[in-house]
């Protein structure tokens, strides 16, 4: 333990991971959010005073390129979607004390206070880099606007960064065999003057910063092997026009700042605009980011781990201000087994689980605890259903109703009785389970630790069948009950900050004052209201039917927009046929050189998502002579538990290869983006040679 244990006497602020404002919010980008939501509510009821803040990414090629194909300005664009998310997220209990967004006169100003004083404290230099370029169009080719290959790992990669391979940053002109996005045309290297953060002057810094950081073991161990390797110097300039302007007068003011320097400093600029809303006596911005230094927890999504270790508090560090606390990196979210995919309409998107009139509560409840926070966590409307029955409304749900039902119609309320001591005890036993989760940054167990006491309460009712005791001993039955309105009550204030909503009405259920939100874990055992209504039911089960009404609305929506998709291709084929394809290489190589590969036939045996990378499966395929592990990206195109059994056609002695630590023995043969596998028209052996 490098820090002291929450709560703490400094404040603390949690940030989320800014979302691009570039297009629909869907179930998988909620994840982070719901868990950055929990952990601040979670963080509040052990009294730690907290500020929970993020806001809209504007900024970068992201934005840029998709306000481009809309034909309108990426201000009007970003803005647009600004303002849904900010209506979004309360929609789903997730809210942000200051929602703002890097483009608002706050980030600007923070942005270039932070740059001037990384350039007045000698962390700037200027460099000649050679940068891809668009002949066509004229224009400098940064980011997303070029493709190519990793230069580390082989794979394609798209602009800065390396998200089908190694996961790396990507500096600008690193990219191998580059291509114009815009018009598909190689493109050309030119020499441009950019600026450099000395990333590598901080090397020991981070190497210590990294052994003090607290968060998910991800955030922990990935960024070893970067800050203990060769640490490169940070490109921080753009040639574009989108973007905020580097500080004048600093010799670059043809250019703007790379979109992921404005975007961390907007976890600043929000803090700011809360205690500008405020007042410093309520929750002082500079106590957190200055002077002493607060608590700051980062929650982020594990693709962008390197830039919330490394980048960051470099500058951070480099500009006088607070480092991270701990970084609390997400696992990635599937649907059915496969990738969330946008364009191909294969998503729960956000609105439409709240048009189907499900309380969001549910859903924090799936995404908080389906698995650890940095776990992958597939989707699937059957388990929902089945979690929803069996814990919310078997466990809680039946629990609270049950205890206060009785307690209402016997008693008209609680009990006049002690609490028993063994009920204290267990509900204080919940109390640290879930301040010990909380310090582990454990969602997941946080969340558990309510449910377990739920689960605690309906056994002591079923042990103690108050309903056999009202005759024979009432005071039994008094005493029973008194502890079980305790029970309720402690779990509305321990399950609150994953499910606020429902929490909230069995908080008042139990006549706890005011919000539940406003209390303490101390409330769990203070004595609930004499008089007490009627309860009502906190959820309700998800009949059988649903699951298939909704799996049927995703599978039509998945084959429309793939219908739609063969239209636009067929278009584009009447336009321009060649040029979706590449032309065949006019250099033909020999026989021999053909009999060089070794093709054979094979048989999966097993196929399994590699943790950690969002594509990468690991495979184990039989091909006759031996069994070979096969590592293929192809996690998010094919529902892997159904691969055993398929034929497929393996490139046998290609070398080995290490792909996110896991070693590769040859390749499995696929066509196309969709990664089509290659398999046998008739029966073939596993170890047939294929010529
Ligand atoms: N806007 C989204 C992403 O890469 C990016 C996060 C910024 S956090 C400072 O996931
Ligand atoms: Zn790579």
């Amino acid at each position: 333990m490098n820090h002291e244990e929450f709560p703490t006497d400094r404040p603390a602020v949690v940030t989320c991971g800014l979302p691009y404002a570039n297009g629909d919010l869907h179930i998988g980008h909620l994840r982070t959010y719901v868990g950055g939501d929990v952990f601040a509510r979670a963080l509040r009821k052990l009294g730690q005073e907290t500020a929970f803040v993020s806001g809209s990414d504007m900024h970068g090629t992201p934005v840029a390129v998709n306000a481009e194909q809309e034909g309108v300005s990426p201000e009007a664009f970003a803005l647009e979607w600004h303002e849904t998310y900010e209506a979004t997220f309360p929609k789903f209990g997730v809210d942000f004390d200051n929602y703002g967004h890097t483009h608002d006169a706050t980030n600007v100003e923070t942005t270039t206070d932070i740059v001037r004083a990384l350039e007045d404290n000698g962390h700037v230099y200027e460099k000649e880099i050679m940068v891809a370029y668009d002949p066509e169009e004229e224009q400098s080719l940064p980011d997303r606007y070029v493709e190519g290959t990793c230069p580390y790992c082989g794979a394609k990669a798209r602009g800065d960064e390396c998200d089908e391979g190694c996961g790396r940053h990507l500096e600008p002109g690193e990219i191998e065999n580059p291509e114009s996005t815009i018009t598909g045309n190689p493109a050309e290297y030119r020499e441009q003057t950019h600026k450099f953060f000395r990333v590598s002057a901080f090397q020991e810094y981070l190497g210590e910063f990294i052994d003090r950081l607290e968060g998910t073991a991800n955030a922990k161990n990935q960024p070893r092997e970067w800050i203990e390797g060769e640490l490169r110097d940070w490109c921080i300039t753009r040639d574009m026009d989108w973007g905020i302007d580097y500080p004048e007068g600093k010799g670059a003011d043809d250019l703007v700042l790379y979109v992921w320097v404005d975007a961390p400093i907007e976890y600043i600029s929000s803090t700011k605009q809360y205690t500008e809303r405020v007042g410093a006596d309520v929750y002082d911005w500079e106590e957190v980011w200055r002077e002493s230094g607060g608590e700051i927890v980062h929650v982020i999504g594990r693709d962008i781990i390197q830039h919330h270790t490394v980048f960051w508090p470099a500058m951070l560090r480099g500009a006088g201000y607070t480092e991270p606390r701990a970084v609390m990196a997400s696992g990635f979210i599937t649907l059915n087994g496969k990738g969330f995919s946008t364009s191909r309409n294969r998503a729960v998107w956000a609105d439409e689980y709240l048009d189907e009139g499900f309380d969001p509560d549910l859903l924090r409840y799936y995404l908080a605890t389906n698995g650890g926070f940095q776990q992958d966590v597939d989707f699937s409307w059957e388990r929902f259903r089945e979690r929803v029955n069996n814990e919310l409304v078997g466990t809680v749900g039946n629990f609270a109703y049950r205890a206060l039902l009785f307690a209402h119609r016997e008693f008209g309320g609680t009990p006049d009785a002690e609490l028993s001591e063994e009920v204290r005890e267990r509900i204080e036993t919940a109390i640290d389970d879930f301040a010990a989760a909380v310090n582990d940054y454990s969602i997941r167990e946080a969340g558990d630790a309510a449910v377990a006491l739920a689960g605690f309460g309906n056994e002591y009712i079923q042990r103690n069948e108050p309903w056999n005791l009202v005759d024979d001993d009432p005071e039994r039955a008094a005493q029973v009950i008194r502890d079980c309105v305790q029970i309720a009550k402690a779990v509305a204030v321990l399950f609150a900050p994953v499910a606020p909503g429902t929490c909230e009405r069995l908080w008042s259920q139990v006549g706890g004052e005011g919000s539940v939100h406003d209390v303490t874990v101390d409330a769990a055992l203070e004595p609930p209201a004499a008089d007490l209504d009627e309860p009502a039911e906190l959820y309700e089960k998800i009949p059988d039917e649903r699951v298939e009404e909704l799996n049927a609305k995703l599978a039509e929506r998945v084959e429309a927009a793939e219908a739609d998709d063969d239209e636009d291709d067929d278009e584009s084929d009447s336009d321009m046929t060649e040029t979706d394809f590449d032309p065949i290489e006019s250099d033909r190589i020999d026989f021999e050189t053909f009999q060089d590969l070794d093709v054979r036939v094979g048989e999966i045996l097993e196929a399994e998502g590699i943790e950690g990378a969002d594509k990468l499966a690991r495979l184990v395929v039989d091909i006759g002579v031996e069994e070979r592990q096969i590592v293929a990206g192809i996690k998010q195109l094919h529902d892997l538990d159904t691969l055993p059994g398929t034929r497929v056609i393996v490139l046998a002695n290609l070398e080995q290869a290490e792909l996110f630590g896991v070693e590769s023995n040859g390749m499995v043969l696929a066509a196309g983006e969709e990664a089509d596998l290659l398999t046998t028209l008739g029966d073939a052996r596993p170890g047939e040679r294929v010529r």
